[in-house]
């Protein structure tokens, strides 16, 4: 027999048995989103901070091929300093399996593997999208197309502030994925409150976004539901040194012929590098506060099934 290439956690298979809240957590973001070795601090405050409102939490990486939902302190400890961990989005999962590979998912493969594990809801830091060279590279993040064809919520900053914004709400609105402000009209700008792009749709309630998930359910909506939940704007990152370092990123990236996988860790570590961990402490208190909001979601919605 073929060995099992998914395995739940004890704690979230009964949690998920009995119907309590769960919400996915996703391991790029320590493995290669985040400086060590606050990496591990974050990761081990994250599940803290679902446990603290009696949810469990189900960060998710693959480990020697098996796609663990759950994962204990040791295996958190590899993911945050193994220097073998790879980088792997929904593509890489079959291959990994097959393989018997070692890597951290990005949006892309955790809402795959969350979704198949009956998860509803993942808290992240800043959606992938449309990267601002699109019409020389075409490089636009696989977590877009993921995201159009599996229904989970996903609690975000928006979308990294090194994209394209404009055109990655472009692509969700081809992509048919709900984008709705939390307590926001307009969409969260990841380092910054504010991307300074109006959206549609504005809720202020967990009880709302719960009532939305079970309408997906009703109508079939496979897609995601992306709440855009933005940093407060005393924890976010000055607009004004945030445009300047990213200006700078975005050219030594050029020069230094950056591509592929590597965009996105290469301009999140220069942005800490360069604004003195500035930068740093803006995506943590966004996921910080995307981390809480999921919990509350998770709770909410399990109580009105
Ligand atoms: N949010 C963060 N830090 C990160 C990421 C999200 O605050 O590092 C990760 C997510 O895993 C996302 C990935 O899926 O960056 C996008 O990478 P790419 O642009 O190569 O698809
Ligand atoms: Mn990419």
């Amino acid at each position: 027999m073929s060995p099992k290439i998914v395995s739940l956690s004890e704690e979230v298979r009964q949690a998920l048995s009995h119907r309590e809240p769960v919400v996915a957590l996703e391991s790029t973001i320590i493995a290669h989103g985040l400086p060590r070795p606050r990496n591990l601090e974050v990761a081990t405050e994250f599940e803290s901070t679902l446990r603290d409102q009696g949810v469990v939490p189900a960060t998710i990486a693959i480990l020697d091929g098996v796609a663990h939902i759950g994962l204990n302190s040791e295996q958190l400890d590899r993911v945050a300093n193994d220097d073998t961990i790879r980088k792997f989005g929904y593509r890489d999962l079959a291959i990994a399996a097959g393989t018997r590979a070692s890597g951290a998912t990005t949006v892309s493969a955790t809402a795959a593997l969350a979704r198949q594990a009956g998860i509803d809801v993942f808290a992240t830091g800043g959606l992938g999208g449309v990267h601002r060279d699109w019409t020389v590279a075409q490089d636009e993040s696989a977590d877009l197309d993921v995201l159009s064809r599996t229904r989970i919520t996903v609690v975000c900053s928006g979308v990294k502030s090194i994209l394209d914004v404009d055109a990655t709400l472009q692509r969700l609105e081809t992509l048919n994925v709900g984008v709705v402000g939390y307590r926001t009209d307009t969409f969260p700008g990841f380092y910054l409150h504010s991307s300074g792009h109006d959206i549609d749709w504005t809720v202020d309630s967990p009880d709302v976004i719960a009532a939305i998930m079970r309408a997906q359910i009703e109508y079939g909506d496979n897609g995601a539901l992306v709440v855009g939940n933005p940093v407060a704007t005393q924890l976010q990152l000055d607009p004004q040194l945030h445009e300047r370092v990213l200006t700078a990123g975005l050219e030594a990236a050029r020069t230094d012929g950056i591509s592929g996988q590597d965009v996105t860790p290469y301009l999140l570590s220069y942005l800490v590098e360069h604004t003195s961990g500035a930068s740093l402490e803006a995506n943590l208190a966004a996921v910080r506060g995307n981390v809480a909001l999921a919990g509350e979601i998770a709770t909410a919605y399990v109580r009105s099934i």
